[in-house]
């Protein structure tokens, strides 16, 4: 195993958050491999952390003051073993080929705990969303989509949201699709409700998390009422996490992003996050004006200087990481563990570095990994594809029904599985195992491709 580890690193040089995913997944399906000896003359490890294909493109596109600019596109199409691929798209300046293939490979296994059919892919470009203007963004989305359009389509590949990838984005995105294909599919998800959306999508992630949490605090015949809960970012999934916390009687006390945080300690209500919603969608302004609106509240600015995250050290039951990879580090999981945080749910993928898993598997503290927890928002999209194939829309509740159900299901599926391989209450291991088994099972039956 470890010599497999090496060569991945070798033959992905510079490529860190990549391999991290990778040894993540490999570690835990070691008790697998050994009971199926198949796989390796198979080469399933081989075959599973090789894309199946990878596109680069340029994205030249003119700013406001009709300068030609330039940014990077990428695409991974990593494994269409269980159905098309099916993943977001991420916009940020630190997007590089190493983060697009891990959160591919991250994909591709939430992907197949779902339920649905969709293999996995993920996307995006380097490009800087902020502080551009609408009109730039729509040059850039027009650009990026007039190369992307060659390789995905409603059978084959079909993108989403990420990180900087919101509704603005897809909907210029779509419109660029449609107009060079003269096509109307649902070629993306995450759409506006007028032209092919799903009701609860933009929910979906967030819900989808406060959901896992809630089927793991019940194992233990708890609840998330009354839970004083700690929650990272302010964007799509930081938003609706709140939201459905709010709803379930928990109190929210901290928001971030990438300049600083607040801690709101009478807790984060349906009004201030109606504000936030505004601050952060419409005016797109920065999470420290919470505290212009809400006094009694405290903004601490980032400082990259210190190893450990000062959100990370309030006193809580629940810990919601939601803005990006590696923002847990084993410091910060430390101390998080020293302050009676029990309940560790990943709205984001990746949020906890190896130490900090390792640290939340040992405590054995209700962790959930991203590829479980947040696999409410592709899910939804899996249902958004059906409603778009259908060519109609079910209501609100049906949706957010089926959401549940997926949570339960999914929440199911990994305890059953680290059950099977002797590690009960394991969520690492049981998501890494089922999501992986069924994956190479599809593999198996559909040859060496
Ligand atoms: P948004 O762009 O809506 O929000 C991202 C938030 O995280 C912002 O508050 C942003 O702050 C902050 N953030 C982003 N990058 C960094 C960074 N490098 N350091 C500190 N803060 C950062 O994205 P989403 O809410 O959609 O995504 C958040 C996470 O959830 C990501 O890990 C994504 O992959 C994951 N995810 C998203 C899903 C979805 O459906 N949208 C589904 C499943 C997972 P700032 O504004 O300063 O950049
Ligand atoms: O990481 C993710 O699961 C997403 N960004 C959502 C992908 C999707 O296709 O809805």
């Amino acid at each position: 195993m470890e010599e497999f580890l090496d060569k991945v690193v070798q033959q992905n040089p510079n490529e860190k958050e990549f391999h991290q995913a990778v040894r993540e997944v490999l570690h835990s399906v070691r008790p697998v491999l050994e009971r199926n000896p198949g796989y390796r003359q198979q080469a399933i490890l081989e075959r599973i952390t090789e894309p199946e294909r990878v596109i680069i493109f340029r994205v030249p596109w003119l700013d406001d003051d009709d300068r030609v600019r330039v940014n990077r596109g990428f695409r991974v199409e990593m494994n269409s073993a269980l159905g098309p691929y099916k993943g977001g798209l991420r916009f940020h300046p630190s997007v590089h080929l190493g983060i697009i293939k891990f959160l591919a490979f991250e994909q591709v296994f939430k992907n197949s705990l779902t339920t649905l059919a969709m293999g996995g892919g993920k996307g995006g470009s380097d490009f800087n969303p902020k502080g551009k203007s609408d009109n730039e963004v729509m040059r850039f989305c027009q650009s990026f989509m007039a190369e992307l359009q060659r390789h995905i389509g409603p059978h084959t590949d079909i993108p989403a949201g990420d990180i900087g990838v919101g509704a603005r984005e897809i909907g210029f995105l779509f419109g660029m699709y449609k107009k060079l294909r003269n096509e109307f599919t649902g070629v993306l998800t995450g759409k506006s409700l007028a032209w092919g959306g799903s009701l609860i999508r933009p929910e979906a992630t967030g819900y989808g998390a406060v959901y896992f949490a809630a089927e793991m605090l019940d194992t233990r015949g708890d609840t998330l009422e009354g839970k004083t809960c700690l929650v990272s970012g302010s964007g799509n999934v930081a938003q609706f996490t709140c939201e459905k916390l709010i709803e379930l009687g928990a109190r929210p006390v901290t928001l971030s992003d990438s300049s600083g945080y607040i801690f709101d300690e009478a807790g984060i209500d349906a009004e201030k996050l109606a504000f936030v919603k505004e601050l952060k969608n419409i005016r797109r302004g920065r999470i420290r004006e919470y505290v212009d609106q809400y006094p009694s509240a405290v903004y601490t600015e980032a400082d990259p200087g210190l190893d450990a995250n000062p959100l990370w050290r309030h006193k809580a039951h629940c810990a919601f990481p939601c803005a990006t990879e590696n923002e847990i580090n084993g410091l910060d999981a430390q101390h998080l563990l020293d302050n009676g945080v029990f309940v560790v749910v990943e709205g984001a993928n990746m949020p906890s570095t190896p130490e900090a898993v390792d640290l939340f598997v040992d405590k054995k503290i209700l962790y959930a990994p991203g590829k479980a927890a947040n696999a409410g928002g592709v899910a939804v999209s899996g249902l958004e594809m059906a409603q778009n194939s259908m060519r109609l829309s079910w209501p609100r509740q049906e949706v957010d029904q089926r959401l549940q159900q997926i949570m339960h299901s999914i929440h199911r599926t990994c305890r059953e599985a680290a059950a099977e391989y002797g590690m009960e209450g394991n969520y690492v291991a049981g998501a890494n195992i089922a999501g992986f088994v069924k994956v190479v099972n599809a593999m198996l039956d559909q040859g060496v491709v």
